[in-house]
């Protein structure tokens, strides 16, 4: 992440929303009507005691507005987050596409761009298990262009058709609204475990992809096969990669529990507060081409959502830079009204014949209309095109532009013939002619039944320690399920993708799993069809691991410790030396320092300076920072000591796998907690415990940067 100067931000897309823009300061309160308002504490009342009278049009139309606040909030993606920002091409993809933002090196797009979770409310917490909406608004000088993806780079379902019935299942249970935000619960998995389509990205959820650290630390995918189309209109297959200049990272899952209660806006903040301080977010834009005709060159179909192509197969090539750089003035206005849809593309893309996707080109405009209310949602400042828009469409609710002339019709000669259609040489948007002969069927193709292979790629290529935590993940999930069928067939499922991972959880939920487990039984399957048809078919994955699928093998192009957040654990009588030089090394390194306190207001150091105190052990909790440091200081130590939540809030860091620095003479306070003693200390190298400041400063920037010591999992036993 990079600091950058504020004018950077000035884009078509900020002047266009500064003339919608309101600032109450030092103006007078008005009504609607632009009247001034002289009493806005009481209404207007036949004597003071008397009753109101309905003449009292400054009540009505405060009463009236209030009522109607609230819009239906989003099926999917309630809860969101969004920033501004710009997106620059690195090279000309000319070769590839005319698309007008992916030209010019020197050309910076504006994007608005919000990140959500799926199933929760809106005021559900950030912190759920659960895939992330990723969805990016372009706002090109040839039109809008929105890629609407996730953080997982597939999908539950191969058609849009299922749906409705996925988002059923995974909501809280209809009779009694339980659970909020979660897909632990019986109709869930059962679902999922009649519709074996579901395996790959299930096993995603998951992972730790679906707790990540940061919206800043993940990556984002457009999921389907698209098309780039060049000037000659040649089409080449596309998939669209977010890469996160900071690298993946992920919290415990017992950490992302008590975060969703100590700070259920912890993604929600963190965007930003990171943006506020200049620390701007970063990804790279990567694609994957195939050439039109590799089409049919893979193992899996290019055309089923529910598969990657392994990067191994074919690489990511890094396009451009996505940097946001602004927070929103106002959330309704901005992020709560913003509407994506990926059949918002621009010419030099185009979709393919993905059953998902075409189903999404229709749900999209049309939730809309129910969510915003009206056909004119597109003259909602956020969700303007910065090309100028002409065309016939008029009125409906809410009306904003005041079109002229008399003619709303094409031809015409009243009008000029205008507006007038374009060439394709002046922009004009053409579909790629895609020859199509076929039958009218309502079927699935055969191409798309191979269920498990990529499911089990991706299960294989994870480190030992993400393998522990799907395992933990499914128990804890299937745990949660009341239904013990619901929970054995699921472990049928688990079978066919890796034997020792359905052996874990098995053992986890006390189910046996069969020597030779059946194959699982697809239910997703039309009345008249022939069963055999429709049966998952387990192929050998096409390659045996790929490293890009781990989190933890992906090295960030930026290593570093800017915005991670640590704890300093002190009280009065903190050392001076220790509390101000580990503070300017981990500043000075783009870190937050955020000092923890038996009491608010401020400690005094041995020599007498005063600290300014962020939190009192009563407010703050570990799983809210990075790392923790205890700098010396006798009295300090002995404050703490004393301390039971200081106790816990070590004890629970090292749980999460934390670095944990201290001060040499901090031993008589840390012999309280359950850190390790003596050698065990110097195998872990995310305890820096015994160290001189100078070689403490340093290894303390090296452990955050590694973000997390998973291996400690395997040995601890912590009273957290
Ligand atoms: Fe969707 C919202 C991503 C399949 C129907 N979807 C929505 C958002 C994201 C995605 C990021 C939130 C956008 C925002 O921030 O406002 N959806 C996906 C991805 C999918 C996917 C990556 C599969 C590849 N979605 C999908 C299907 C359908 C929908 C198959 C219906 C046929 N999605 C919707 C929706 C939403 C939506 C109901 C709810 C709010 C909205 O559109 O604006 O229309």
């Amino acid at each position: 992440m990079t600091k950058k100067t504020a004018t950077n931000q000035e884009n078509s897309k900020k002047q266009q929303l500064a003339a919608h823009t309101e600032d109450g300061r030092g103006q007078y309160l008005t009504t609607n009507q632009g009247v001034r308002i002289n009493d806005n504490q009481n209404s207007l009342k036949a004597g003071a005691r008397g009753p109101s009278l309905l003449e009292d049009f400054i009540l009505r139309e405060k009463l009236t507005h209030f009522d109607h606040e609230r819009i239906p909030e989003r099926v999917v993606h309630a809860r969101g987050s969004a920033a501004h920002g710009v997106f620059q091409v690195y090279q000309s993809m000319a070769n590839y596409t005319k698309a007008g933002f992916l030209q010019d090196a020197s050309k910076q797009t504006p994007v608005f761009v919000r990140f959500s979770t799926v199933v929760g409310f809106r005021g559900s917490t950030d912190l759920a298990r659960d895939v992330r909406g990723f969805a990016v608004k372009f706002y090109t000088e040839e039109g809008i262009f929105d890629l609407v993806g996730n953080n997982i780079p597939v999908f539950f379902i191969q058609d849009a058709m299922k749906f409705p019935d996925l988002v059923h299942s995974i909501k809280p249970e209809p009779h009694n609204e339980i659970p909020q935000a979660t897909a632990a619960h019986d109709t869930f998995w059962d679902f999922v475990s009649l519709m074996p389509e579901a395996t790959h990205m299930v096993m995603w959820a998951m992972s730790d992809r679906a707790i990540p650290r940061s919206y800043r630390m993940m990556e984002g995918f457009g999921v389907h096969t698209f098309r780039f189309i060049n000037e000659a209109g040649k089409s080449t297959f596309v998939k669209f990669h977010w890469k996160p200049m900071l690298g993946m990272h992920a919290v415990a899952w017992d950490e992302a529990q008590k975060i969703s209660g100590a700070d259920p806006d912890f993604h929600r903040r963190d965007l930003w507060e990171a943006i506020e301080k200049g620390m701007y977010p970063e990804w790279e834009l990567g694609v994957q081409l195939v050439a039109e005709e590799d089409e049919h060159a893979f193992p899996f179909d290019l055309l089923d959502p529910t598969k990657i192509i392994p990067e191994e197969m074919v690489p990511v090539t890094p396009i451009g830079k996505l940097t946001l750089n602004r927070n929103p003035d106002n959330f309704f206005a901005e992020t709560e009204q913003v509407a994506f849809h990926p059949g918002h593309i621009v010419p030099g893309l185009d979709f393919t014949n993905d059953p998902l996707l075409q189903g999404r080109l229709f749900s999209y405009t049309d939730t809309q209309l129910i969510r915003l209310g009206s056909p004119n949602f597109h003259e909602i400042p956020i969700n303007r095109s910065v090309a100028p828009v002409h065309n016939n469409q008029r009125d409906g609710h809410m009306r904003q532009t005041i079109n002229k002339g008399i003619a709303s019709y094409e031809p015409n000669t009243v009008g000029g013939g205008c507006p007038f259609q374009a060439k394709i040489a002046e922009g004009g948007f053409s579909s790629y002619p895609e020859r199509v002969e076929a039958h009218k069927v309502r079927e699935r193709s055969a191409s798309f039944s191979d269920h498990f292979s990529q499911a089990t790629l991706f299960y294989r290529s994870q480190s030992k320690a993400e393998q522990r935590h799907i395992i933990g993940a499914y128990s804890f999930e299937l745990g949660k399920v009341n239904r013990v069928e619901i929970r054995q067939r699921m472990l049928g499922i688990l079978a066919q993708v890796d034997k020792d991972l359905a052996q874990a959880v098995g053992e986890n939920l006390g189910l046996e799993v069969p020597e030779t487990p059946e194959q699982p039984i697809n239910r997703g399957v039309p009345a008249n069809a022939d069963q055999t048809t429709y049966e998952p078919q387990s192929s050998k994955p096409s390659i045996e691991r790929s490293p890009a699928l781990s989190m933890l093998f992906t090295r960030p192009k930026k290593m570093g410790i800017a915005t991670r957040k640590i704890a300093f654990l002190a009280a009065n009588g903190v050392n001076d030396a220790d509390f101000t030089q580990v503070r300017a090394v981990l500043e000075e390194n783009g870190a937050t320092v955020q000092v923890i306190s038996p009491k608010l207001g401020t400690i005094k150091t041995e020599r007498n300076e005063a600290i300014k105190v962020d939190h009192s052990f009563l407010t703050a909790s570990s799983v809210l920072f990075d790392a923790i440091y205890v700098p010396g200081g006798a009295a300090s130590i002995a404050g703490l000591g004393v301390e039971s939540k200081a106790i816990h809030f070590i004890n629970e860091a090292y749980l999460h796998c934390k670095p944990i620095a201290a001060s040499k003479g901090v031993g008589s306070f840390l012999a309280k907690t359950a850190l390790p003693t003596g050698i065990l200390v110097g195998e872990d190298p995310g305890l820096i415990l015994d160290e001189e400041l100078s070689a403490l400063k340093t290894a303390f920037v090296d452990a955050i940067a590694h973000h997390r010591f998973w291996d400690r999992e395997e040995a601890r036993n912590v009273p957290a």
